[in-house]
């Protein structure tokens, strides 16, 4: 492949709700421009973008795919990226290196759940967009209605560039009113696309859908508005000019017409998006920060600037091993120079650089400022890392992911695979840094935590495709803690052995008491007249500790009691620590037992975000799980819930919530506090721990 400058390199992102065609869309750019021979398909599992096992067998994205063509000497670089819910940190990635975001909706159902929300992502990245109305060839397609609801859902800046001169199983034809021309695509596959005169019949449409163009163009600025209103026109320059500046500014969003299925749109698209979308060289300088000082940097895509690059994924292929993609922000990277990774100060050498489309992997030996590639082997480099010359010590911002909303616990089938599975779930996080995995010493379970269901699943299912480990995923236990409500003035033990030999003698006699929640635990020591040995009370708070920490009711940690020790006798030869370690842990579990012990369960704070039409749904789910509402507050069209809720009854929330919402819904939750557990619950939890045990669990 020929070299290409930030002028001429195009890196757009394809984003929208599941299934709107993004990955077919690219699979037709590909063909249109001679980069594969032949159109691949979803349902055979055949096309560029979705290659991974996982994607074929679902039939949908998974991960985001870095393509590229050459359409009129310009490198266009395409992220497809996932459209669904669970992989929404893709479609941030993507979106960090992008310089449009074009987004796909379907013809029929128009704009979905997930439009909003990539769209929303777009729109916080503040970048030019584009919107993709695709399956005109459908026989519900309704065009116009669609665009109209764009212009209301997505953005009123959006106007119309391509529109289907005929929709449903015969449509073959678009009409581009920038170049006030019809253009009659053959059949799939053909690449044959004949310009033609726009059919008088239509031409009264395109001629007010270039009106409506040209008014947003003479928006641009003042001298362009008056001439517009004093000749009611605009130079054919005036407008090109124009209308390119009003996309980098965000004022205009063109909408194009497509049929991915029957190839139609994919010529004019491409005319379009190397004749009007902003290259990297008219976004400008990128913000970064200095790594060892105050203050920011706007670094500029200067071919011939010190290299500085951001990896935006990471992918890792067995045989090959991890795979960065990264976006060139300033000079030019070859095979074998050494950056340093500013996030850890360690150097890299970038051995093989490649560009790529899908699988396909093409060697290249250099890559300059605006473009994207992909290195293999760096030893230290994650997702999100910044790698540049020692000159320029500096830092592109992070892509801040979404925090965690689902979470399960790992559980190995076979023994001894634990180290395949610590190293498996590392490389995943490695690859989805929505994706994250800890093991919580205090439940001593793994835990794994990310967007979704389908993504913690597909977890598990490549650990066993590509580690051959099988785990199950189990909701994680919840933490609880036992403490008491009521004291017990006097809890006494006394251990006593005699089995030939020397003996074991202790005996203890304890206060146990609540001390305020949150404190802890308090040990202390009311001995008169030395019927205890002080010796042996460290021993004795250590078995009262050791006790506390394995539980009494139901195996959970005991916290805030206050244990005295205020009597006791002793043995002068029999008695000894250990013996007193008994009877101390003997001892507590009476007076705790005796002292209306309860079970506390941690409560967590929940935010959640839901469509007003769905408040009703979503309050009476927060009752049914023993949950408590806080307060609301209006946020535009949607309410915000803050709620009270226990732990034990958030597992798959996220699945709940969006299943009740249609997918508009979303929550974060924190840690607020620990409550008793209601005495129902709290029956069955003691009995199955007293089952457990009886089983010598
Ligand atoms: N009739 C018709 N079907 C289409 C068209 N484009 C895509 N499809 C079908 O729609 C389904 C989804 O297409 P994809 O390309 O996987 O959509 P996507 O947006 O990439 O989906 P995700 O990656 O899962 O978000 C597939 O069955 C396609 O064959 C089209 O223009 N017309
Ligand atoms: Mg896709």
């Amino acid at each position: 492949m020929k070299e290409f400058n930030s002028e001429s390199i195009r890196n757009i992102a394809f984003i929208g709700h599941g299934g709107s065609g993004k990955t077919s869309f690219s699979e037709v750019l590909l063909h249109t421009a001679g980069e594969i021979n032949r159109i691949g398909s979803i349902s055979e599992g055949t096309t560029t973008s979705d290659y991974s096992p996982n994607e074929i067998e679902k039939q949908i994205s998974i991960t985001l795919s870095a393509l590229h063509l050459e359409w009129n000497n310009t490198k266009v670089n395409i992220i497809d990226t996932p459209g669904f819910a669970d992989f929404s940190g893709e479609v941030k990635g993507a979106l960090k290196i992008a310089d449009t975001a074009v987004l796909v909706i379907k013809a029929v159902e128009g704009v979905e759940v997930g439009s909003e929300i990539t769209y929303g992502f777009a729109e916080e990245r503040d970048i030019p967009t584009a919107i993709i109305i695709n399956k005109i060839d459908n026989e519900y397609s309704k065009f116009s209605e669609v665009f109209e609801s764009a212009k209301e859902r997505i953005s009123p800046s959006a106007v119309v560039v391509t529109f289907p001169a005929k929709e449903g199983i015969n449509a073959n034809t678009i009409i581009d009113v920038v170049k006030m021309k019809a253009y009659q695509y053959g059949a799939a596959g053909s690449k044959t696309v004949t310009e033609i005169d726009i059919p008088a019949d239509l031409l009264p449409d395109a001629e007010e859908y270039r009106t409506q163009l040209t008014e947003k163009v003479a928006e641009l600025n003042e001298d362009l508005m008056n001439k517009y209103f004093e000749e009611g026109a605009l130079s054919e320059e005036e407008l090109k000019n124009g209308l390119k500046a009003s996309i980098l500014n965000k004022n205009i969003v063109p909408v194009f017409a497509v049929s991915s299925l029957k190839g139609i749109g994919g010529n004019n698209f491409l005319d379009f998006v190397v004749d009007y979308f902003p290259s990297p060289k008219d976004v400008g300088a990128v913000e970064a920060v200095y790594k060892d000082k105050d203050g920011k940097v706007g670094v500029q895509p200067n071919p011939t600037g010190e290299p500085v690059i951001f990896v935006f994924k990471t992918i890792s292929e067995q045989h090959v091993g991890e795979l960065s993609l990264f976006k060139v922000y300033s000079g030019n990277v070859a095979s074998g120079l050494d950056l340093v990774n500013q996030n850890n100060g360690k150097t890299e050498r970038l051995s093989q650089l490649s560009i790529l489309n899908g699988r396909n992997r093409k060697d290249i030996t250099k890559v300059y400022a605006g473009d994207i590639a992909a290195v293999v082997k760096l030893k230290d480099t994650h997702t999100n890392n910044t790698l540049t010359s020692k000159n320029l010590p500096v830092i592109i911002p992070p892509v801040i992911y979404p925090g965690p909303i689902i979470s399960g616990a790992i559980i190995a089938k076979a023994k001894g695979d634990e180290d395949k599975i610590a190293t498996g779930l590392h490389t995943l996080h490695e690859e989805d840094l929505t994706f994250s995995v800890k093991f919580d010493p205090e439940i001593a379970q793994t835990i794994i935590s990310g967007q979704g269901e389908l993504q913690l699943s597909l977890a598990i299912k490549r650990l066993k495709d590509r580690y051959g480990v099988e785990v199950d995923l189990e909701e994680p236990k919840v933490p609880m803690r036992e403490t008491i409500k009521g004291t017990c003035a006097s809890a006494e033990y006394k251990h006593k052995k005699q089995s030939g030999g020397r003996g074991q003698f202790g005996h203890v006699v304890f206060k146990v008491e609540p001390v305020q929640r949150g404190k802890g635990f308090e040990f202390a020591n009311a001995i008169v007249g030395g019927v205890v040995p002080g010796r042996f009370v460290p021993a004795i708070e250590k078995g009262v500790v050791e006790t506390m920490a394995k539980g009494v009711l139901a195996g959970y940690p005991v916290v805030d009691v206050k244990v005295t020790l205020f009597f006791g006798s002793f043995h002068p030869v029999d008695s000894d620590d250990m013996s007193f370690k008994i009877a101390a842990s003997q001892g507590f579990k009476k007076g705790f037992l005796d002292a209306k012990p309860v079970l506390l369960e941690p409560i967590y704070e929940v935010v959640i975000t839901v469509p007003e039409e769905n408040m009703g749904d979503v309050m009476g789910d927060i009752s049914s799980r023993r949950g408590k509402i806080l307060g609301m507050d209006a946020q535009g069209k949607y309410q915000v819930i803050k709620a009270n809720i226990p732990l034990a009854e958030l597992y798959k929330y996220s699945s709940t919530l969006r299943s009740l919402t249609q997918g508009r819904g979303n929550h974060s939750k924190k840690f607020a506090f620990y409550d008793e557990v209601p005495k129902e619950v709290e029956t069955k939890i003691v009995e199955e721990y007293k089952k457990l045990r009886e089983e010598g669990l």
